[in-house]
């Protein structure tokens, strides 16, 4: 009998084989299905790498003639790319809790994106679910659900560590005085806070990362990289090596582009590089095929940069560059395009190279597809479906891909329920519902709601079914999560009127010092 078919006949999953050996606790008899082909010597390593703002059209594979990102270009083709993956929620603290529990915005305990509030204390997560198999977890970036000394901090919620910002407005500046390391403060020499200082905060929390899967390359990992650029403020090092790729673009030479727009692209082509950079410490540590590497967007684009000219933002986050056609809305709507992300999946050997996947499906599905892969025991009363079985195909996990029934959405007033290609949408509390034809009607501008009602009132009735009152965790002290938010500005110093902009080293002439910049949209 050949490895494989012993395992299935076990009926074990590489992580309770794993588990066994070294005396985890056992994975649960109901996660027997999912042995990817071949004979893994352990279960896979994951490394979820979720890049904060950076948009669907703002990859050069998918036409966009601005932004350079040819280490992510290349990681799609080897990999599989999604055209209908979607935010659990469009903006960054729900989103998150979507993700790491696996519950939609209607059971989500995290609903607000004030930055701080909690996940509650009996939560499980992606790390909890993987730590009690055996697995190394770290996350490195913005946390979000959960400010300090709350029942929502990662290190009470799976991770072994996590560096980088519990709270969202911490997370707004490149400079802060310092950074937490499981609720412990470690100092950024040099830095005041806001838009200038000597430690760049995005080059401490990758190295953090990088040192964490060479310090756990010997076990299962699950390294989660929610990082922050290109999230403003617009910061970035003059002499980071991202520069190089713009040197002969003309349009970073024109003074009338505002400096913000040239440094978020420097941003997204550095993220392209710290996801080369992950991609080669895999293959020099010779971990590549034994490892799942997602890299996907948070929430829908927002269109920055916005001018008379350029009235969907200067890099068209959500217009399709070869077709012109434009997703409605941006970040914060439940429209397409505060939910359309960027989703890719890179898996050497398991996964096929060069596939483009229509499957829908959101952030809450994350949990589960981890579940299955690994082994792990999926919490009880999650929304989300695992889609391994698009990702390895079902030959690997033994069974075809399952569908939603209907997605759920709510945020703020707004509430949208998908079930296949229809989408329903209330924009506003008491607004009547709208319904769009995604097929014929992806750009969301033809309300057929009235052609028809007994749709409509499913899709509403799903919605009424899906939302229950929102219950957050719980802070014992606030004093520290205050602290964490003054640090934007530098933990003693008031916020300034007046912003110095930062130079770039190619343009000096452009000071726009943007109000989106200076006061970002929350997460
Ligand atoms: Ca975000």
């Amino acid at each position: 009998m050949k490895r494989r078919q012993f395992i299935k006949a076990l009926g074990l999953t590489g992580a309770a084989l794993y588990a066994r050996a070294t005396g985890a606790p056992d994975a649960p008899a109901h996660a027997a299905t999912a042995v990817p082909s071949g004979s893994p010597k352990r279960p896979p390593n994951i490394v979820y790498i979720m890049s904060d703002e950076l948009a669907y059209y703002e990859l050069s594979h998918m036409g966009n003639a601005k932004i350079h990102t040819p280490r992510i270009d290349r990681m799609a083709a080897e990999g599989i790319r999604f055209t209908q993956a979607l935010a659990g929620a469009p903006v960054c603290a729900p989103l998150r809790c979507t993700l790491m529990t696996g519950k939609h915005t209607g059971h989500a305990s995290v609903r607000a994106n004030d930055g701080g509030t909690p996940l509650r204390a009996e939560e499980q997560t992606i790390a909890s679910i993987l730590k009690e198999i055996g697995y190394a977890t770290g996350g490195f970036g913005k946390w979000g659900c959960g400010g300090r000394d709350s029942t929502g901090v990662p290190e009470k919620h799976g991770f072994d560590v996590f560096f980088g910002y519990y709270d969202q407005v911490h997370a707004h500046s490149y400079y802060p005085p310092y950074l937490i390391r499981n609720s412990e403060e470690v100092p950024l020499p040099g830095n005041p806070g806001g838009r200038s200082g000597q430690t760049y905060s995005h080059y401490v929390i990758m190295d953090e990362a990088m040192t964490f899967i060479r310090a756990n390359k010997d076990r299962p990992f699950f390294c989660y990289l929610p990082i922050t650029p290109p999230h403003g403020m617009y910061d970035i090092p003059a002499n980071d090596p991202a520069w190089a790729l713009y040197r002969n673009d003309e349009w970073v030479k024109d003074p009338d582009v505002p400096q913000d727009a040239k440094n978020y692209a420097a941003m997204v082509t550095m993220v392209d590089r710290n996801v080369g950079q992950v991609l080669d410490l895999l293959q020099e540590l010779g971990l590549e095929d034994n490892t799942i590497v997602f890299f996907t967007g948070d929430n829908g684009g927002q269109d920055r940069f916005r001018s008379e000219r350029y009235r969907r933002g200067y890099f068209g986050p959500n217009v399709n560059p070869r077709t012109g056609l434009a997703f409605r809305g941006g970040k914060g709507s439940l429209y397409e395009g505060g939910l359309r992300i960027p989703f890719i999946v890179r898996w050497p050997g398991r996964i096929a190279s060069g596939r483009v996947s229509d499957l829908l499906f959101y952030q809450p599905d994350v949990l589960p597809t981890l579940a299955e892969l690994t082994g792990a025991r999926p919490p009880a009363g999650i929304d989300g479906l695992s889609i391994l079985p698009e990702l390895l195909g079902p030959e690997a996990t033994n069974r075809r891909q399952q569908r939603h029934q209907a997605l759920y959405w709510e945020h703020r007033s707004q509430v949208a329920v998908r079930m296949d290609h229809w989408k329903a949408i209330q924009p506003k509390g008491n607004a009547p519902w709208e319904l769009y034809d995604l097929n014929a009607d992806p750009g969301e501008t033809n309300d057929v709601a009235d052609s028809h009602p007994d749709l409509v009132a499913r899709l509403k009735a799903f919605a009424g079914e899906s939302h229950v009152p929102v219950q957050p965790g719980t802070f014992t002290d606030r004093t520290r999560h205050e602290r964490d938010r003054k640090a934007k500005w530098g933990s003693t110093q008031p916020k300034p009127t007046t912003m110095e902009p930062r130079s770039t080293g190619l343009s000096r002439t452009a000071s726009t010092c943007q109000a989106e910049a200076g006061s970002p949209r929350r997460g």
